[in-house]
């Protein structure tokens, strides 16, 4: 069993190769593809890229919405050197079950969408010859998986999705699939937190490994020169006048890590390392000791025809346009994103919210709507009998997130929820067990929250208490008083601030939502909901309540691009309250964001 998530590097001990490409693909319907030998070869696959998501490639209905059992498969080969060396097929995720089976046998399986896990081929693959590798995969939905939903059958018998929350549900082998080989001695995973000591700092780090060898580990500047050095499983590294890392003045120096028998190096393992430190001070946010003020959105991964499939050139847009529009953060609502996501935020020096898969922890009405949020009165989502079943999934994964993220300089503070169903007595057990664990599994004690839905309001809301940053996901103007009642929507807003200035307890708020689904196509003077002008003018009037409470610390808009939801009444297929359209080019709202932000200095409302 090889549980390490660490990012697949090429060193001089390890061999990564890339098994992504064009694989054949068939749907299963019927769940006969075990029982009738499938694993040797599909009877009747058609192509498909890996990685990507299967839906938005067909051009029929049934294919796009196909919910259920489906199988992928390649054939590979090993070379012959690495004979007795530990191999690995390494899934950055399968959307949302997997079982995997090489040359016929099963390997392993893997619950949740979302994050890497590994496949131990080892004893399994034949050396020198052609191995064939099948998936079987399920995209299902249910209540004691994140994300939650149903699946229902159709009168036609076909099942179709009915997810509790508003993105749509694509599926399949969605990030890259690499064939590794490790030694049998290796690094498992590694941690560091980081101390500032005038001009210099202290890097304390751990090393896990499989074995017992020496480790020694080396901190080299980003000329590649040696700055500290420091031997076994845990030490410091003192690092001289330390180049911090900090927003959009990303400094990157290369931490190595080595298992040594004797004078022969066992493993090498390398990563990109950011030093910074980030921590809530009363109501404020600092970097590095220094105050700083969000700006930027909730995201998804979403694009054309790929759907969530990692697609590099739309990760590169993305960041261009978050730096372009003056953003400095985002919130990977509502799951982790791809490694390679977070490895370039380090790299740019953005601020990530990195959130957990648990969304939909509602019974919805219309796929994100709850119908019985803020009464206090309904047997709760958390206290139901499938309860104890969600937690251990929802402790999984926050246990794989943290495991994966935790050494990104960017990655500030863990989002362990998304507008669960929170104001019933159930609700404080189950996230009092997971707000604690977070705490358990970060060496840096990152500061914890989850987005507080709308109809959670300050004196109803159970589980806010728990969260460092109190997260609000607010629509006045939008779901609630829209249009002329846009009047009436800023004072109820201020009003429900005023109540969260009640509870706070001294800690900072942020918006991790705010928005209004605007068309692109649409203009209207005076405006109207849904045009260009009424976007512009929701966010003028969220502006003013933002500005005008000090412990506000930040604003993510929803959405940083229009993105594909289930088809609905409540939708123009998707989800439209992007500032940039789904293509990635701006509505006129972005422009309006670009300038307020821009404006807005680093520390804004920071102690003068
Ligand atoms: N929040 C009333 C979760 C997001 C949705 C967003 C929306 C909701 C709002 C909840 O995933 O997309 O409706 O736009």
């Amino acid at each position: 069993m090889n549980t390490s998530l660490l990012y697949p590097r090429v060193t001089a001990t390890r061999r990564v190769v890339s098994l992504d490409g064009m694989w054949k693909f068939q749907f299963d319907p019927k769940q006969e593809g075990v029982a009738a030998g499938w694993t040797a070869g599909l009877p009747d696959a058609c192509s498909m890229p890996v990685p990507s998501s299967f839906c938005d490639i067909f051009t029929d209905k049934d294919s796009r919405e196909y919910t259920g059992d489906f199988w992928y498969e390649t054939d590979f080969l090993v070379p012959g050197e690495w004979k007795g060396r530990e191999v690995v097929i390494r899934f950055g995720s399968v959307t949302h079950k997997a079982r995997v089976f090489l040359n016929g046998v099963e390997i392993c399986s893997h619950v949740g969408g979302f994050l890497p896990f590994n496949a131990v081929v080892t004893d399994a693959v034949k050396y020198n010859e052609v191995n064939h590798l099948a998936v079987l995969a399920n995209n299902e939905l249910s209540e004691t998986m994140l994300p939650c939903g149903l699946t229902q059958t159709l009168s036609n018998g076909k099942k179709v999705s009915a997810p509790y929350f508003d993105f749509y549900n694509y599926a399949g082998i969605q990030r890259p699939v690499k064939l590794l080989c490790l030694p049998k001695e290796s690094v498992v995973d590694y941690e560091v937190k980081f101390a500032l000591n005038g001009a210099d700092a202290d890097v304390d780090y751990t090393v896990k490994t499989t074995g017992d060898g020496c480790v020694g580990v080396e901190l080299l500047d980003a000329e590649g020169k040696l700055v500290a050095e420091s031997c076994g499983k845990t030490g410091k590294l003192h690092v001289k006048d330390a180049k911090l890392w900090n927003v959009h003045a990303s400094y990157l120096y290369k931490i190595v890590i080595k298992i040594w028998n004797g004078d022969d190096v066992v493993d090498e393992y390398y990563d990109t390392l950011g030093i910074r430190t980030f921590e809530v001070k009363g109501d404020k946010l600092l970097l590095n000791g220094k105050h700083v003020y969000l700006r930027g959105f909730g995201k998804h991964e979403d694009s054309d025809i790929r759907g969530r499939g990692l697609d590099l050139v739309t990760v590169k847009r993305d960041y261009e346009c978050l730096k372009w529009v003056g953003a400095n953060c985002f919130r990977t609502s509502h799951y982790p994103y791809a490694e390679e996501m977070y490895y370039m935020a380090d790299e740019e020096g953005f601020l990530i919210i990195d959130e957990t898969t648990a969304v939909g922890c509602m019974e919805s009405t219309m796929n994100f709507l709850a119908a019985n949020q803020g009464t206090g009165k309904k047997a709760g989502f958390f206290e139901k009998e499938t309860t104890p079943q969600l937690l251990a999934h929802h402790r999984e994964v926050l246990h794989d997130m943290i495991t994966r993220d935790k050494n990104h300089a960017s990655v500030i503070a863990w989002s362990i929820l998304n507008e669960p169903q929170c104001t019933s007595v159930g609700t404080e057990d189950y996230f009092k067990n997971l707000f604690d664990y977070a705490h358990e599994l970060d060496v840096q004690k990152r500061p914890r929250t989850y987005a507080i839905v709308m109809m959670s309001l300050p004196n109803t809301s159970r589980g806010q208490q728990f969260a460092d940053i109190i997260s609000l996901n607010r629509y006045y103007g939008w779901y609630a008083m829209g249009g002329t009642g846009i009047v009436d929507a800023e004072a109820a807003f201020r009003k429900e601030m005023d109540g969260w200035n009640q509870v706070r307890n001294g800690r900072p708020v942020i918006f991790t939502e705010y928005g209004a689904d605007t068309l692109s196509s649409e203009h209207k003077l005076p405006s109207v909901m849904w045009s260009q002008e009424y976007q512009n003018e929701y966010l003028e009037m969220n502006n003013r309540v933002f500005d005008s409470y000090d412990f506000v610390q930040g604003e993510l808009m929803w959405n940083f691009a229009d993105f594909q939801t289930t088809e609905g009444i409540m939708r123009v297929n998707g989800n439209k309250k992007g500032a940039f359209t789904r293509q990635r080019q701006p509505k006129d709202v972005a422009y309006v964001l670009k300038n307020r932000w821009e404006k807005l200095p680093v520390d804004y409302k920071g102690d003068k």
